[in-house]
């Protein structure tokens, strides 16, 4: 086994990855940006090393920075966590070119799967069908219309290269193929840089049940279960649950040896999820995830298997420690992510912020991974996940009222979070008979009556709550005799004199002076627009003297990688910006006077 893992990631699953290494003796190394410097995953490492830079691509996706971070603490492995660089194949080969085992599959085993064209083609090869569709590119619109009319309509158009369901386009009738076609063709080249599509019959009212495998160096592959990912909004999960309910025991067992099937025709090593859509009794190939899933937890409960652990091991080049038949599964597992977002009539707006009070929940079953603590940040530079809940019960009955228990006790404050939501969901009838489908939250599900949560404070450098923002003093210190140079970030409490050096001025960014009321989303007072959360300016679309009518989009404020229209809450004529593109702004700021 290895003695030093290095975790390439952040948030609760550094945290996750971290807690497992400790069991089994394993030396873990954390990286950080510099907005992570105090983070929880840093905290609870036994050594840390500094990425340096705030944006994920400066930080976490700097292979350079972390290479340089594996070489200084003689780390022996990596685990990349979720996102990141967790499916990138180039990353695997440059820390494997240096003898650092990547904790995950093979690099070509990640590019099969990271084009949907050729994951489909190696489904195939299992002999594991995808939904009705081409496993070539469309060449023109009219192979679009023909494949229609063969196989009906409406018909799904998806970009190779997508993911996450961007890049994805119904189609109707041959009357929409020529412009759905080009719109998914130009949505992929944007966000991914080619633009391949693809045709698949698309199917409406459909289940996410995604089967968690496993796959060790020495040829042995196996399932361990499925989960339900149906309770989601925007591609962005809410909920997840093992087992799927209502999943017959054939088809489960059939899904899963379809799994495997994918996993070898694909070469696949480490632990793997293949997604599929569940509709009418039949299920069909979606894609596969070739790293550790978010949701991996529930897996975690009902099978009494540690994922991590399993994966450290075959990393390590051990054999699986258990065969297909040792996997017994028990009772029902519910997860739901607590995100940093508001969901106040439906909107899920983004709620970065300090987290001024955090109190888990505890009790019979109950279990939950946190990447932060009360007093830590919750950052609009990285993802919005602020902790998870996992619930066990004998059943799913009994799970998702331990999850209502669970939901009640768990205080945040600060930030808004995803929780009422959750609630909402937990609590619906539709849920609860589980007849819902990944359409359900955003076309069923009525949230109209969740409030908004107060808006957290500005930052906190600016509210006087003893917090100043921090700099940094180098200092010399001797350790036993010799000398090290040592950079202390100390809250910057003006001119003090640290071993000699007088204190440099204040640093930060200069904000706008925020609004006396913090309204909460448009326009506060006199024609004063403010903003609803913290983020930045990535678009001014107005100028002064414009005329503007009410909801006219005013600027574009981009937090936790989602865009956000600020519209105007009055009519007038801008007489006053106070921002630009790349302005930082808090919460109540205001950005522009309408008069
Ligand atoms: C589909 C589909 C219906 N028919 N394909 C969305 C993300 C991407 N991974 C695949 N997605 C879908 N593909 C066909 N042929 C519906 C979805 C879909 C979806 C899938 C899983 C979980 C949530 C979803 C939400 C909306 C649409």
């Amino acid at each position: 086994m290895f003695r030093k893992v290095l975790i390439a990631n952040r948030g609760e699953i550094a945290v996750r990855v971290l807690r497992t290494c400790r069991e089994l003796g394993i030396a873990t190394v954390a990286v950080y940006s510099e907005l992570d410097r105090d983070a929880l995953h840093v905290r609870l490492a036994d050594e840390a090393w500094a990425l340096g830079g705030s944006t994920a691509a400066e930080s976490y996706l700097n292979t350079e920075a972390i290479l340089e971070a594996i070489r200084s603490s003689g780390a022996e492995a990596v685990h990349p966590g979720y996102g990141f660089f967790s499916e990138n194949a180039d990353f695997a080969r440059a820390i494997t070119a240096e003898g650092v085992a990547f904790v995950g599959p093979p690099p070509e085993a990640i590019e099969v799967m990271g084009d949907k064209i050729s994951a489909r083609k190696a489904a195939e090869r299992g002999g594991v069908a995808g939904v009705p569709g081409r496993s070539e590119p469309l060449q023109n619109p009219d192979e679009l219309v023909a494949f229609g009319e063969e196989f009906g309509w409406p018909v799904a158009v998806k970009a190779a290269y997508g993911g996450g369901g961007r890049g994805m386009k119904v189609v109707n009738s041959a009357a929409e193929a020529a412009a759905a076609m080009e719109s998914a063709q130009r949505e992929a080249k944007g966000a991914f840089g080619r633009d391949e599509v693809y045709p698949e019959r698309y199917l409406a009212w459909p289940r996410h049940v995604e089967m968690q495998v496993f796959a060790d160096t020495h040829g042995n592959a196996v399932w361990l279960g499925e989960r339900d990912c149906s309770a989601q909004r925007r591609h962005q999960k809410l909920v997840e649950e093992a087992p799927a309910p209502a999943l017959p025991d054939d088809i489960r067992t059939a899904m899963g040896e379809a799994a495997v099937s994918v996993a070898r025709a694909c070469g696949y090593v480490n632990a793997g999820t293949v997604e599929f859509l569940f509709q009418d009794g039949d299920f069909f190939f979606l894609e596969m995830n070739t790293r550790l899933q978010v949701e991996h937890p529930v897996t975690e409960a009902i099978t009494g298997m540690d994922l991590v652990a399993e994966q450290l091991r075959i990393a390590a080049g051990q054999p699986l420690s258990f065969g297909q038949d040792d996997v017994e599964r028990r009772g029902h597992a519910i997860e739901c992510r607590i995100n940093a977002e508001d969901p106040a009539g439906g909107r899920f707006l983004p709620s970065p912020g300090k987290i001024t009070k955090l109190v888990a929940p505890d009790g019979p079953f109950t279990r939950f991974d946190a990447g932060y603590a009360s007093g830590d940040e919750v950052s609009q530079y990285y993802d919005n996940l602020v902790a998870k809940l996992v619930v066990w019960g004998q059943d799913r009955e009994e799970a998702r009222k331990r999850m209502l228990r669970a939901l009640e006790e768990l205080e945040v404050e600060g930030i808004a979070t995803t929780v009422p939501a959750h609630k909402a969901i937990l609590s619906s009838p539709e849920f609860a008979a589980a007849t819902h489908s990944t359409k359900w939250v955003e076309e069923r599900l009525d949230l109209s009556g969740v409030a908004a949560t107060p808006a957290a404070p500005a930052g906190p450098a600016e509210e006087g709550d003893g917090q100043a923002p921090r700099v940094r003093r180098d200092v010399d210190v001797e350790v036993n005799g010799r000398r090290y140079s040592v950079a202390l970030w100390v809250p910057d409490v003006g001119p003090v004199v640290v071993a000699g050096t007088a204190a440099a001025g204040a640093g930060g960014r200069p904000r706008p002076k925020a609004a006396a009321s913090s309204a909460h989303g448009g326009a506060a007072g006199a024609g004063q627009v403010t903003v609803p959360m913290q983020g930045t300016i990535v678009k001014v679309l107005v100028k002064v003297g414009d005329a503007v009518e009410v909801g006219r989009p005013l600027c574009v404020l981009e937090a936790m990688k989602m865009e956000n229209n600020i519209e105007a809450g009055t009519a007038g004529t801008v007489s006053d910006i106070r921002v630009e593109p790349g302005s930082a702004v808090g919460a109540g700021d205001v950005v522009m006077v309408i008069e």
